[in-house]
This record gives C-alpha cells, structure tokens and sequence, in this order.
C-alpha cells in the first residue's frame, strides 16, 4: 500500500533541479560575507519583497527569534494571536530567549484588527511592560492556512506604528498568501518592519529560511543569527536550490491549493468528519473528527494504518496538507480510504 504524506509541506524533498544546483554552487565563507551564491539569494529576496536587505538563516523558528530579539529588548511584551506558529510551537524561545512576554490576542481565522490591538496595549502605568511589537501569521498555522489581505496587514501595521510599535510577520507561508490572492510579497512588506519566510516547506528547498526588512534591521540580526550560532560558512550549497525555490517554484503553489479544496470537497461529503470550507484558503485542511467518535490521536493512528500520514492538532482536530509530492490521485485515494475507515 502506497503511504500519503499530508502530515506537513516540510517533509518535502528537494527536485532534481535542486540537487543538481547544490553540486555546481560557487561557495565561499558566508560569516564573512563571501559566499556568492548566499548573497545572491538575499539579493533576490530583497528585490523579490521590495526591502533593501536580507539574511538567509537555517530555519524559520531562528529568523522570528531573531526578529524578535532585534525588534524588542527583555521585559517587552509583544501582542500576538493566541494560536501563533510562535507561541504555540516554538518551544518558548520568545520569552526563553529574547526574554519577552506574550500578551494574547484571539483572531478571527487567525486575523486581527486594529482595534484588538489597541485593546492590548498596555499604556504607561509603572507596573506594566512595554508593548513593542506586533507579530501577525500570514498564512495563519492553526488556523487552516488561512491569509491575511496586504489590507488587512496595512491597517493593523498602520495602528502599531502610530503606538511606536514594530511590526513583524511570520510568513512561513507567505507565499501560499500571495499566490491565493494573486497579489506580489512586496504588497505586504510595504506595511511592516520585518518578514520571515521559509523555502522548506511548499518551496521544496531542504533547508533554509530568510528575513527581509531594511538595512539596519538586517544588519542588528545578522549579528543576531551570529549570536544564535546561526552564522554558516560555505551556506551557498543550501542556498542555491533556496535560489531555484524562490524562482521557480512559487506559481506551482497554485496545485496544492487546488488540491487542498479537492481534499477538502470529499471529506465535507463524508458523513463523519466536518470541514470549514471558510478555513481552506491555501494548502492546509483542517478537519473536525469529532463526530467519528475517535479523539485526534486516535483518528490520526487509524488513518496511519491505512497508510495516510497526518497531522494531530488537538481538540477533535485533524490537519492536512497539500505540497508537490501530492496529485490530484493521491487526493481521490486519501478520501477513499478515509472512507472506508469510518
Ligand atoms: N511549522 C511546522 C511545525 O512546526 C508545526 C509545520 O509542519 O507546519 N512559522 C510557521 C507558521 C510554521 O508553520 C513553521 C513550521 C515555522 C514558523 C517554523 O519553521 P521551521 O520548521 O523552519 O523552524
């Protein structure tokens, strides 16, 4: 029985393309700078998001700790939705250390307004800590891969700035965002301090992450990265299929997208399982196991024994994702075989 991976777009591999560009790489010491083949992703990447610089770092969970370590000082308080990539997977490390702490905000699909987040803010009373940051998900984890419009961002990165806030976005997914609302990065970069982005996950690199905001801003964060032990010397073998990721691979977003509502069409048909159509807006699928009977785990260790890997989220919770190692086909049998367990 062919095994389905839909736990995560991590567990994508790299294309041939890639492997073959890991070979050829021009390299060099990038902790001093001179890898080309670094600096050329970077280039790319500010030109691509409209902001004059960017660090190519080894994971998405280092670049928002480094935004965060850059943007505040200890003791800040950053306003955040509850459900956040940040908060809720990455083992602490805001408050562990950048030594901030999290004041929660629940939004709707992920998405927050202005106005919770002048609600959050806490003034200048003596007892409270500053608020110096606004950290938006884009597209939102938990939330089913849901996006938020370059509006949307506007208004709330407007509102933190005129409070003397710093915006941050964790756009893991970015991407996914952009090409679901056929609107370029740079729409979103526009209104905020500091974007990190991954090229592991729907992009097919094996490794790799990067940050864009102005100069000073990368300049304070890749002494950061140095800090975190994030400085990497002949990096140009990651970089190079990070360069044939952000070239060539975003368009193909548009398939997992297209076969995430597929996935998401049959589930909703089936008796047992419930889906938001709202929420599948990208590539991620959240499905309500609850009327099955079977908590998430359980679900999920059935499903395993057909041979469909998924994700646990908790709560009758269940995620799906789309990436290019899934077809259409691999869709038709997922649903299948979720039917013939319930
Ligand atoms: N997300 C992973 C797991 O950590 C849950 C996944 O399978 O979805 N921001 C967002 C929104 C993410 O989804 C992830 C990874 C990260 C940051 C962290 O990226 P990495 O794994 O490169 O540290």
């Amino acid at each position: 029985m062919r095994t389905i991976d839909l736990r995560s777009d991590t567990v994508t591999l790299p294309t041939e393309e890639m492997m073959l560009s890991m070979m050829d790489a021009e390299l060099g010491d990038d902790v001093s700078r001179e890898d080309p083949t670094v600096n050329r992703l970077e280039e790319l990447a500010a030109k691509r998001f409209g902001t004059e610089g960017a660090l190519f770092t080894p994971s998405g969970t280092q670049s928002n700790l480094i935004s965060v370590m850059v943007h505040c000082k200890k003791g800040d308080e950053m306003i955040v939705e509850s459900d956040a990539h940040i908060y809720y997977y990455e083992v602490g490390g805001m408050s562990a250390v950048a030594g901030v702490i999290p004041r929660l905000i629940r939004g709707k699909m992920g998405v927050f307004t202005p106005e919770q987040v002048i609600g959050a803010i806490r003034g200048k009373d003596l007892h409270f800590p500053p608020s110096t940051l606004v950290e938006i998900e884009n597209t939102h984890n938990r939330a089913g891969g849901t996006v938020w419009t370059p509006g949307a961002v506007s208004t709330v990165g407007k509102t933190a700035h005129e409070l003397g806030m710093k915006v941050h976005v964790d756009g893991a997914r970015i991407f996914n965002a952009a090409v679901a609302l056929h609107v370029d990065v740079e729409e979103y970069a526009k209104h905020v301090d500091s974007i990190s982005f991954c090229l592991s996950k729907g992009l097919s690199a094996p490794v790799g992450s990067l940050i864009v905001g102005s100069s000073a801003f990368i300049e304070r964060a890749r002494k950061t990265r140095k800090m975190l032990g994030g400085g990497m010397r002949q990096a140009g073998i990651l970089a190079a299929p990070g360069i044939i990721a952000l070239t060539k691979m975003v368009d193909r977003l548009k398939e997992d997208h297209d076969n995430a509502k597929r996935l998401a069409r049959g589930l909703k048909g089936l008796d047992k399982v419930k889906v938001d159509m709202k929420t599948v807006q990208t590539n991620i699928v959240l499905v309500d196991v609850a009327p099955t009977g079977l908590d998430s785990s359980q679900f999920v260790g059935k499903l395993k024994k057909s041979g469909i890997l998924v994700a646990d989220f908790g709560n009758g919770k269940v995620r799906f994702v789309t990436h290019r190692g899934i077809t259409a086909e691999d869709i038709d049998e997922t649903i299948g075989r979720v039917e013939c367990l319930m």
